[in-house]
């Protein structure tokens, strides 16, 4: 049997389970040689922790690992029922709040070393983290795509950790009672960018596709698609900083101003950025509860000790 010791919280909704013990050591000196060795040689892992019957579609997965950097607290590999994610924002809080429960982290700044580049998080006095994510940026503006039975979607594509196609301009309701055809819409655009071969930068997948809109009590509302076709159930954090980085391109938001971004569910993340070189430097800010201190079991015995693949 083998054990697997992980703490589950969610953050504004979206769940987030951090792997303390009980995986085979990864190789490598930084975190994304270790998150390529993950990826290559113990994928059953990431499945077994991730697919039913113990996770689902909408866990987010986060192995704590050795700093890379001298100065970091510790280092994290985020992935989920798809693969693997370069930064994950509300998982980093997760994260923090997380080792906070467990007597690892005290109140104040922490670097956290991530394959995506070192990002920093503050634990609040009052249990709130700030996460000062990866430098962002729009790489394109307006873009075009024709996505079959709904014609011509423009969105701007972004980079705030992984790469997102931000969509203003549509007539869909997002509302919690819309989510399937949300879900549909959102997953047509996907298919239509890769059939089109419209990427991030360097031919980079673009595969989180975000829609906005008004709110009444924030600046505005989202809907985000994740790579495995659940949706976000917070603001998200890497969007948020794409959504950021394309207000300040459009010069529609200054640089230490609060926006505030609600999700799909009505959970709500602050955010402001800095500017830095062509980009900007996002800072979010939410908070995690935590649901579950638990050991996985993994019998060898079981016919879907590795989860239920499709
Ligand atoms: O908060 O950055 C985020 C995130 C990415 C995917 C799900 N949540």
């Amino acid at each position: 049997m083998k054990r697997v010791h992980v703490i589950d919280s969610h953050t504004a909704g979206e769940p987030t389970r951090l792997v303390m013990e009980g995986m085979p050591a990864l190789s490598g000196r930084t975190i994304a040689e270790k998150c390529d060795d993950f990826r290559d040689n113990h994928d059953a892992w990431r499945r077994a922790i991730m697919l039913e019957p113990r996770g689902h579609d909408v866990l987010v997965g986060a192995l704590y690992c050795a700093p890379e950097s001298s100065d970091a607290s510790c280092g994290v590999i985020f992935f989920n029922n798809n693969g693997y994610l370069g930064m994950c924002g509300h998982g980093t809080i997760g994260l923090v709040a997380s080792l906070h429960h467990l007597g690892q982290l005290t109140p104040g700044c922490h670097k956290i070393d991530t394959p995506a580049g070192p990002v920093s998080a503050k634990l609040h006095d009052d249990g709130a983290v700030t996460v000062r994510n990866v430098l962002s940026y729009r790489y394109r503006r307006r873009v075009p795509v024709e996505v079959p039975s709904y014609g011509t979607v423009h969105g701007d594509i972004a980079w705030g950790g992984n790469w997102f196609f931000l969509v203003s301009d549509h007539d869909m309701s997002l509302e919690l009672d819309n989510v399937e055809a949300l879900t549909d819409y959102t997953w047509a655009i996907r298919q239509a960018l890769e059939a089109q071969s419209i990427t991030g930068e360097n031919d980079s997948v673009i595969d989180h596709i975000e829609l906005f809109c008004d709110d009444r009590e924030a600046d505005s509302r989202n809907f985000v698609l994740c790579p495995g076709k659940a949706y976000d159930r917070s603001p998200c954090g890497t969007g948020t900083s794409a959504k950021l980085a394309c207000l300040a391109a459009d010069g529609k938001l200054a640089p230490g101003q609060i926006w505030t971004q609600a999700s799909i569910c009505g959970s709500r993340f602050e955010a402001f950025y800095e500017r830095e070189g062509d980009g900007v430097r996002p800072s979010i800010k939410g908070r995690a509860h935590l649901s579950a201190d638990a050991t996985l079991l993994i019998d060898e015995q079981d016919p879907f000790a590795w989860g239920i693949t499709r």
